[in-house]
Parts: C-alpha cells; sequence; structure tokens
C-alpha cells in the first residue's frame, strides 16, 4: 500500500517536474491539495469582497461613462469569484464550505480591501495599483501546475489587464484635469502604496506556505520577488505622471538596476490580515449581509434544479 504511495508521489512529482498541470481526477498528495483549496478559495473571496470597496462608488460615479465602466468591472469581479469557486469545486470542497470559512472568518481574502475607498481618484488607483499588482501576481501563476487554477487565471487576467487600463485612463484624466485633480491622485496615491505592497504577502523568510508552494510550482516566484518587479514598474510610472512615492527611502539601486523601498508596516499587516484592519468588520457585515439577502435565490435556484431532476426522472 504505502509502496503504491510512493509510486503516485514519484509519478505526481515527475509531472510537476516536466512542466505538465494536475487535473482533477489526477493523484495528488492531501498537503498539495489543501494548500489549493486554501489558496484558490482566498483569492475567490478576495474577489468578491473586492466587489465592495469599487461597488461603494458606482452611484458616485462622475459621468455615465465611468459608471458604465465600474459596473461592468464590478461584475467582472463576481465572474472571477465564480470560476474561482468552481475551480476549488474541483478539488473536493462545496462553495457552502467556503463561504463558511469566509463567514467564519477562518479564511483570508486580500488585505487591500480592508482599506476605505474616500474619492473617485481610488477607483483609479484600484486599477493601476491593485489590479496591477494582481497581474503580476496572477500571471505568474498562470503557469502553476494546477490545471483548472491556471486555466482560470488565464480568462482572470486578460479581463483584469483591461481593468488596469481603465483605473490608468482615470488617474491620467484626473492628473490632465490641473492641480486640484493631480492632488486628489497624489492623496489617494499617499494612501495606497504601501497596502499594496502588502498584496504580496510577507517578505520570503516569513512566509511558512512558499516552501509547499515553490516546491509543487503551485507559486512560480517568490512574495520578494513579485513585489520587486511590481516596484520597479510602478516607480516609474509614477514618476512619469509626477506623484511622488509616498517613501522618503525609495531609492535606485544602481547595481541591481532596481528600485530599493523602507520597510512595510508589518504590524500594520498582521493587524489587517487577523480582521483588525480599518474596514475588516464593515466588509464582512456587508458580506453576511448580502448572503442572507440572497438566501431566496439560492434557494429558488435549488427547487428549479430539483423540479427539473423530477421531470427528467419521470421523462426516463
Ligand atoms: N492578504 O505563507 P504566505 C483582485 C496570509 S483580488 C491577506 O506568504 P501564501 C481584485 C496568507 O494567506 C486578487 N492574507 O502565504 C479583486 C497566510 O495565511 P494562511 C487577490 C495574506 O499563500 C477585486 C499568511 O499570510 N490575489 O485582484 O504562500 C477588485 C502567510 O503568508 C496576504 C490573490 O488572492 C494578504 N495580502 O502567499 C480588484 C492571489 N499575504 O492562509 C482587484 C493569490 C499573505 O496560512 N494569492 N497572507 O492563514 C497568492 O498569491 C498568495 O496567497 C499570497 C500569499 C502571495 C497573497
Amino acid at each position: 500500500m504505502s509502496e503504491n504511495i510512493a509510486g503516485l508521489e514519484a509519478q505526481f512529482n515527475q509531472r510537476i517536474a516536466e512542466g505538465n498541470t494536475i487535473e482533477p481526477n489526477d493523484w495528488m498528495p492531501d498537503k498539495y491539495r489543501k494548500q489549493l483549496m486554501r489558496l484558490i478559495s482566498q483569492h475567490a473571496h478576495s474577489e468578491i469582497i473586492g466587489m465592495l470597496p469599487e461597488g461603494n462608488w458606482i452611484t458616485r460615479a462622475p459621468s455615465l461613462r465611468r459608471k458604465i465602466g465600474l459596473l461592468a468591472k464590478v461584475q467582472d469581479e463576481a465572474g472571477h469569484g465564480h470560476y474561482l469557486y468552481s475551480s476549488a469545486e474541483t478539488l473536493g470542497i462545496s462553495r457552502e464550505e467556503m463561504f463558511d470559512q469566509l463567514h467564519s472568518g477562518k479564511a483570508k481574502y486580500s488585505s487591500i480591501f480592508n482599506y476605505p475607498t474616500l474619492s473617485w481618484a481610488d477607483m483609479g488607483m484600484i486599477g493601476w495599483l491593485v489590479d496591477g499588482a494582481a497581474i503580476i501576481n496572477q500571471t505568474t501563476m498562470a503557469k502553476c501546475s494546477y490545471g483548472p487554477y491556471s486555466r482560470a487565471l488565464l480568462r482572470i487576467c486578460k479581463e483584469e489587464n483591461f481593468h488596469k487600463k481603465q483605473g490608468m485612463e482615470i488617474i491620467a484624466m484626473l492628473i490632465a484635469s490641473g492641480d486640484k485633480g493631480k492632488a486628489m491622485v497624489q492623496e489617494s496615491f499617499n494612501r495606497f502604496w504601501w497596502p499594496t505592497l502588502m498584496m504580496f504577502g510577507p517578505h520570503d523568510s516569513n512566509s511558512p506556505n512558499s516552501p509547499d508552494m515553490m516546491r509543487w510550482k503551485i507559486k512560480l516566484k517568490s512574495n520578494d520577488e513579485l513585489r520587486q518587479r511590481f516596484i520597479d514598474m510602478t516607480v516609474e510610472q509614477a514618476h512619469t505622471w509626477g506623484l511622488t512615492v509616498p517613501d522618503p527611502k525609495l531609492k535606485f539601486n544602481e547595481q541591481s538596476r532596481s528600485w530599493e523601498t523602507g520597510e512595510i508596516d508589518w504590524n500594520e499587516f498582521n493587524a489587517v490580515i487577523n480582521g483588525h484592519g480599518p474596514c475588516n468588520h464593515e466588509r464582512m457585515q456587508s458580506r453576511l449581509n448580502a448572503h442572507h439577502m440572497g438566501q431566496w435565490v439560492r434557494d429558488a435556484a435549488r427547487a428549479y434544479e430539483e423540479k427539473q431532476r423530477l421531470k427528467n426522472n419521470a421523462a426516463a
């Protein structure tokens, strides 16, 4: 029996080493399955909680064109949640279990969504910084070893690219509008810069899940490598726009040809991921409220499914 498992594990490792994907019906180590359930469900939760800070601005969008764009973006995030929940379900966890984990606080979602959206410039900032960070993380993970997650990410990344462009357009237009618009963007940038760097997770030396995730090619680049890639790209963009990065320690390292930043406030990060950020309570209340209000839709869908099943049985 144990020889059999050792053989299966060897085959599994070989498939990963050769760059093949693991599919739902393939044998996989229990820990690989659990890590994927944790990662994919947290990502799914991030998409649907991420709808809330942007959803707050739908009624206050400055024009019809902006309102249509924002509505479409928020709807896309719901779609991403669906692909990701479906992808996690292939591992043997139900959507109800995942919702329970989110609602009980057992499962995390991205720290960035526990910050408030105080001005219209924040809608641009989320597109530019938050979607920008997500794209860097997710285009790498789109080549990961688990087939259903990698395929979901391919589609998500295409949509995120569009989100990033609409965010950059909002920022460019605000900056072009004059001093007041530019000041609004700078104020928003000051609030979002550090929380966006936190999206990439703790330093590699402090990331308990990374060794397994890298070994199994779930993650292909480390938290710090991806964060650095984001910093190098975004600092240049900020400078092009004439924005000031809110970091007095920021400096260009001529040797590594990359930007060095000051240290992230890890106390703040830990507080936010453990439920004590500025908006954790508000986000969970909104989420629970939406879940309760949607109960009748789930009941109606189940009743319809049952009716169809009985009809099909009678016809067979
Ligand atoms: N926030 O060992 P580590 C979007 C947790 S949504 C919260 O490095 P890992 C969008 C981590 O879970 C895109 N928690 O973990 C949507 C772990 O705790 P547990 C969101 C964080 O998994 C709407 C502990 O800290 N993107 O784009 O190897 C509108 C130790 O960390 C965070 C994803 O979800 C954090 N920032 O690496 C607009 C991408 N960082 O679970 C836009 C997928 C760490 O052991 N996720 N933790 O209790 C990932 O790539 C990885 O999960 C992370 C963390 C890089 C975030």
